[in-house]
């Protein structure tokens, strides 16, 4: 017999004896405590829609905090005139109640102030056809030519409106109840730029760096060191007056991570594989690396590990100790990441971001319906949104790392999860 079915949310393949290997593996996978977020909305549309699923009850959450993060996430030397229009705020509609989860789904609205400009262009109903504005030539780069021949669509407007990246706003609340979430267990999430252009940052950043930064209330390109910086802002000058773009790489450093998140048992259970996914997925990353990842590949053994020592043996010698074990580490180009499994380290992922793709002075192009050759088309936007990205960036590896720790503690509610975390501590002070 071979069959295929799925009853009551169990998938179950029939296929002789493997019938209850495949059975069983399915539906642990499926029934796991999982959180699960998605998000709705076009980039000129209403509003963005932001749901998120999974959480326990009893997690301290404010509209504060996350239309703080929305507000990080807006800032940067080199965004376009959009970002004069809009006041991102999360309105968070269910799953919270007085100030805190309540295990149920929450669903968060943040209105697109720009709708005001665009409702009759881009009407739920079938409107004036005459109003609408259509992208008549792919821009090199952006989703638009894959995506209308994709979705079988005459021109590129209703790609660009979802494939741009004001849908990282709604990641970013989302992003922001996971770091609340992880603050109940003592985890932060921080980023920082460390290149824009081929301005790179010229020096290590402490932690607490990280925290100044982002307790800043004005952003220029949100790198540590003001000389880099300065640098960066040239880069972007160049741009600017070129009507050119450009890219560079973001950093996010998780702190008080557990080892133990993530494991090497099956493929698609690695930490850093779920990392990877998470970040390469934001709009124009181009690639991830993890700790010196990069670099690791052009040296020897000997250099690129992290040599294990233990505090009592090797006081004063050590460099990394985390809050989790006495073991030691002499650095951590791993980025906290070993076998797939956290390492107590802190969690380094880097985000590299090609320049955008909407340029002032257009790439060559075709005319979607004449087939000639044309000049791309052109919208307002960004010439550098790499700070941007590293908020986004923060929000991905936060909410990959909140799914994380609830699959290994899991719990109804935050005392029942807090309970088994601190009880995996103690176990680990043993160990
Ligand atoms: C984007 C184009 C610009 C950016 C946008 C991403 O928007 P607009 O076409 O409305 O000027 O500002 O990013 C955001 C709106 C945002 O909130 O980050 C694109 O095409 O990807």
């Amino acid at each position: 017999m071979n069959a295929y079915s799925i009853i009551n949310n169990e998938c179950k393949i029939v296929y002789g004896p493997f019938f209850v290997v495949l059975s069983a593996r399915l539906s642990f996978r499926y029934n796991q405590r999982m959180l699960r977020y998605f998000t709705a909305g076009e980039s000129h549309g209403e509003a963005l829609v932001a749901n998120i699923s999974g959480l326990p009850a009893g997690v301290a959450v404010t509209e504060a905090y996350i239309d703080r993060e929305l507000w990080r996430r807006q800032q940067g030397y080199g965004r376009g005139g959009r970002m004069r229009i809009e006041r991102d705020h999360a309105r968070i509609l269910s799953g919270v109640r007085h100030g805190n989860t309540i295990g149920s789904p929450i669903a968060m609205l943040i209105e697109n102030r720009d709708w005001s400009n665009w409702s009759e262009s881009l009407p739920v109903g079938e409107g004036d056809p005459q109003k609408h504005k259509a992208v008549k030539s792919p821009r090199p780069g952006h989703a638009d030519l894959a995506g209308a021949l994709k979705y079988n669509l005459p021109e590129a407007r209703y790609i660009l409106e979802r494939a741009s990246a004001r849908e990282t706003t709604a990641r970013v609340a989302a992003g922001a109840i996971a770091k609340q979430l992880l603050a109940a267990l003592d985890i932060e999430v921080l980023s920082h730029v460390i290149q824009v252009g081929g301005a790179r940052l010229s020096r290590a950043v402490s932690f607490e760096e990280l925290r100044v930064l982002a307790d800043k209330d004005e952003i220029l390109l949100n790198c540590a060191d003001e000389e880099s910086e300065q640098r960066m802002k040239t880069e972007v000058d160049v741009v600017l007056r070129t009507g050119d773009t450009v890219g560079g790489v973001f950093e996010v450093v998780a702190r008080n991570v557990p080892p133990g998140l993530g494991t090497y048992a099956n493929w698609d259970e690695r930490l850093d594989g779920k990392l990877a996914q998470a970040v390469m997925s934001i709009q124009a990353v181009k690639a991830v690396e993890i700790g010196d990842g990069v670099m690791a590949a052009a040296s020897h053994g000997s250099l690129a590990q992290d040599e294990i020592g233990y505090a009592r043996e090797a006081e004063g010698s050590a460099t990394l100790r985390s809050k989790f074990t006495d073991f030691t580490r002499a650095g951590n180009h791993a980025g906290g990441l070993e076998g797939g499994i956290s390492n107590g380290s802190d969690i380094v992922v880097r985000g590299h971001l090609k320049p955008i793709s909407t340029l002032r002075r257009p790439l060559g192009s075709v005319d979607f319906a004449s087939r000639e050759p044309v000049k791309a088309a052109y919208e307002r936007s960004d010439v550098c949104a790499v700070p941007a990205a590293g908020v986004v960036g923060e929000a991905m590896v936060a909410l990959t790392l909140a799914g994380a720790a609830l699959e290994k503690f899991g719990g109804d509610s935050l005392t029942e999860l807090r309970r088994n975390f601190d009880g995996y501590c103690e176990q680990l002070r043993k160990f």
